[in-house]
């Protein structure tokens, strides 16, 4: 089918293709960088740990900035849309050692010289995991002074790298804290370690920033690999936190029970917050972090956006990590799904479908959408795609870099 037909289809359901394609067009997806190299960084030669792993050992990882650098770029080569990119502290660029707590801009200027003219917009992250004062599992929880004190100074010069990015490059930088403290097995005290990070989050947020230049979140867990029993930051603790010092949630859709979906939490987040941040990623049984793939609940989430008309208080992030698969395959096929979701939200007759719910004609609800499953959406997606001159197929070209680029690493 050519697009003009799926156009006219679209219309008699009274769906505006354009209106979607424009729209989609303006909606930034900020990409992980910690996809192509395993979550390794440049800075930390442990092992990665603190509950999340990354399985398997395809050829060609990102070993160096300038890899790294590369691999995106080919990445974005592939993938439409407005970009972003998520950085983790530990993708410091230096000639020599930097600590983690005396980490600057100079580090990340590398960054944004090759971003910002791209008008890529970056994001940031702390990062407090894979680091020997990682003590028993714990970072801002921990009942160690020095520990705590440590993991503080990361967060203080995060958040100054941060807000410094966002002035920069004109739009806020999303700063958002994971931490990965928990226990294996039963507590003997719950309480204690929460009322530790939050004396330590209070320490942090004591240093104020202009929204405009940045936005911090808190990301909570459920549980992680080796820390099954309990997690410091769970999902009330921050909620609670956020709520009262004016800070932003972070969903990410792989720390929940399974039966508890981030698509309805995330309504009920802009009820009350001017705006939530997402982890887009793929949930399967032990694993929170696989790609992104284009199904049931991703196009949920992409509709509590589009319907709810918060194209710009939704940050969308993606956040998983593949290491049994082409790296720069697994950025563009949860990139590009992520758009796809979005665009099969826009093209859905929302409005309609909202005034039959109001009505109460829920069989006539169920009827219309079960019709939009199968207008011709291939074809739209296909136009934005060669509006965005980004190719439809791309194995191909992936094939040939894997064998010309990354197989001589
Ligand atoms: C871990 C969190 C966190 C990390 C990244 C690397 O469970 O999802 O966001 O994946 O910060
Ligand atoms: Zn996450």
């Amino acid at each position: 089918m050519d697009y003009q037909t799926a156009k006219k289809e679209y219309a008699v359901f009274g769906v505006d293709t354009e209106a979607a394609i424009s729209r989609l067009s303006e909606i930034p997806i900020s990409l992980h960088c910690w996809q192509g190299d395993d979550v390794q960084g440049f800075l930390n030669k442990s092992a990665l740990s603190g509950g999340i792993q990354t399985t398997g050992n395809y050829p060609g990882k990102a070993r160096t900035f300038e890899e790294l650098k590369q691999d995106l770029e080919f990445a974005f080569s592939l993938i439409p849309g407005k970009k972003r990119v998520n950085l983790h502290a530990i993708y410091a660029v230096s000639d020599g050692p930097v600590a983690l707590d005396k980490l600057t801009i100079k580090e990340f200027e590398p960054w944004l010289e090759w971003g910002l003219p791209k008008g890529i917009a970056f994001d940031f992250n702390p990062t407090l995991f894979s680091h020997p004062m990682v003590k028993d599992g714990l970072t801002l929880s921990s009942p160690d002074k020095g520990v705590r004190d440590f993991w503080i100074a990361h967060v203080k010069a995060c958040r100054a790298i941060a807000a410094e990015i966002g002035k920069r490059q004109g739009s806020p930088c999303l700063h958002n804290t994971w931490i990965p403290d928990g226990l294996k097995d039963v507590p003997a005290d719950r309480l204690s370690p929460r009322l530790r990070l939050k004396e330590s989050l209070d320490e942090i947020f004591s240093v104020k920033y202009s929204k405009e230049y940045i936005l911090d979140s808190l990301e909570s867990k459920v549980f992680g690999i080796g820390v099954e029993s309990y997690t410091v930051g769970s999902s009330e603790f921050y909620l609670n936190y956020a709520a009262k010092n004016d800070i932003l949630c972070l969903l990410d859709n792989g720390h929940y029970h399974p039966t508890e979906v981030v698509s309805d939490k995330i309504p009920s987040m802009l009820a009350f917050y001017d705006k939530v941040a997402l982890h887009v990623t793929r949930g399967i049984r032990w694993d929170s972090d696989h790609v992104v793939l284009f199904e049931d609940e991703l196009k949920e989430i992409a509709k509590e956006i589009v319907r709810n008309n918060a194209d710009k208080r939704v940050l969308i992030g993606l956040d998983y990590f593949d290491a049994s698969i082409n790296r720069i395959s697994a950025w563009v096929v949860g990139d590009r799904n992520m758009h796809k979701a979005l665009l099969y939200a826009l093209l859905l007759p929302n409005e309609k479908m909202k005034q039959l719910q109001n009505d109460g004609k829920f069989t006539e609800l169920m009827y219309e959408s079960e019709q939009a499953k199968t207008l011709p959406f291939g074809t739209v997606w296909e136009e934005y795609l060669r509006r965005q001159n980004v190719p439809a197929r791309w194995f191909e070209k992936v094939e040939t870099y894997e064998k010309e680029v990354l197989s001589l690493r």
